[in-house]
């Protein structure tokens, strides 16, 4: 009997590049350039409380906020291996003010990057689980130049590939094509993302609202019907749901894709478009929560329809499982609520 064989994420995406004889690899080998910046970065993360990494930095990022060493580490990490790749023409940050298009070497390339090198840095502290998200785009402009500011400001339905890590109990890389989504788990013994969780789908329905609900008394009141109905007494449809929020958004959807479920950040009377950014949170996460089988929705309409402007523009999400996702829209859109 053969000992079960580990397939481990280069395996896995050359496999996959041979599925299309057309393919030239190159989307396969960014995809590894990736897992191999979170490896190096999942190495910092892991000793964060033994070195004097967790002071605060200092700086302060294009969203104002106050950047620990870790999220520069990250994003220095990234941007380094990718511009050392060939693979990436540029990329665009949420620590970077603009898009960073790289040299000659690169600028060639077919593919942009996008990414938020370590979301949820405020649980570094705490030792909750964060992570890194990042989303793979086709450049619409002439491979004979550098890319340009409308590469990065494309919409989520002409993503290539998005997906996370999420440094938690055990670190691991989670990535949709439109072939699927598929889970690896670090193998630290051998140093490989090795396949763990192939072609995973996001339950039709679940039993877990995730939301701040401390702010629900900015929520509009659709939104607060609907939170109700989460907490209302009905043994045939499970309720009430329980409420789980970890403050992380790469927790948070990394548990709403495995058990089921609904994460929400609203647009309230503080923050009209939410908290989320679209480009590389809202809408890698839509991409990869559709080909599970799941919705995402801005209440209004599709995460990955919205025509980006801006490349730190934020937008209210509802994500999750379907039938969850429905009923939310039905009570915010006022809709009579179906029975
Ligand atoms: P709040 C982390 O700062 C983050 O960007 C997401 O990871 C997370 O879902 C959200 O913000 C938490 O925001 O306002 O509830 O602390």
């Amino acid at each position: 009997m053969h000992p079960r064989k580990l397939v481990t994420l280069d395996e896995f995406t050359i496999q996959e590049t041979r599925k299309f004889p057309q393919a030239t690899g190159e989307l396969s080998a960014l995809l590894r350039d990736i897992g191999l910046a979170c490896k190096m970065i999942n190495k910092q993360v892991r000793k964060a409380g033994l070195v004097d990494i967790l002071g605060k930095h200092g700086a302060t990022n294009v969203q104002g906020e106050e950047q620990m060493k870790l999220d520069i580490y990250a994003n220095e990490t990234l941007i380094s291996v990718l511009q050392n790749s060939a693979d990436c023409a540029g990329i665009a940050s949420e620590e970077n003010d603009e898009e960073v298009c790289f040299d000659e070497y690169s600028s060639h390339s077919k593919y942009v990057v996008l990414f938020d090198p370590l979301d949820g840095s405020s649980n570094i502290d705490v030792n909750a689980p964060i992570g890194t998200i990042f989303a793979i785009y086709r450049r619409t402009t002439s491979l004979a130049g550098h890319c340009r500011k409308e590469d990065f400001l494309q919409p989520g339905n002409k993503l290539m590939a998005s997906g996370y890590v999420i440094y938690g109990s055990s670190t691991m890389m989670v990535y949709a094509t439109r072939l699927g989504v598929n889970g690896f788990t670090l193998e630290p013994s051998i140093g490989e993302f090795c396949l763990s969780h192939p072609n995973m789908k996001c339950p039709d329905s679940g039993t877990i609202y995730s939301l701040n609900q401390g702010n629900s008394t900015r929520y509009e009141d659709g939104l607060r019907a609907y939170l109700e109905h989460c907490m209302e007494n009905n043994k045939e449809e499970n309720r009430p749901y329980s409420h789980r929020y970890i403050g992380s958004m790469v927790a948070d959807m990394h548990r709403t894709l495995i058990k089921g479920g609904i994460f929400i950040y609203p647009s309230d009377s503080k923050s009209p478009n939410g908290k989320l950014r679209l480009q590389y949170e809202c809408n890698p996460m839509a991409f990869l929560i559709e080909i599970a089988g799941g919705l995402a929705s801005t209440g209004t309409g599709r995460i990955l329809d919205i025509i980006p402007t801006e490349l730190h523009q934020r937008t209210p999400i509802y994500i999750g499982s379907k039938n969850m996702v429905t009923k939310a829209l039905e009570f915010i859109n006022q809709k009579e609520p179906v029975a």
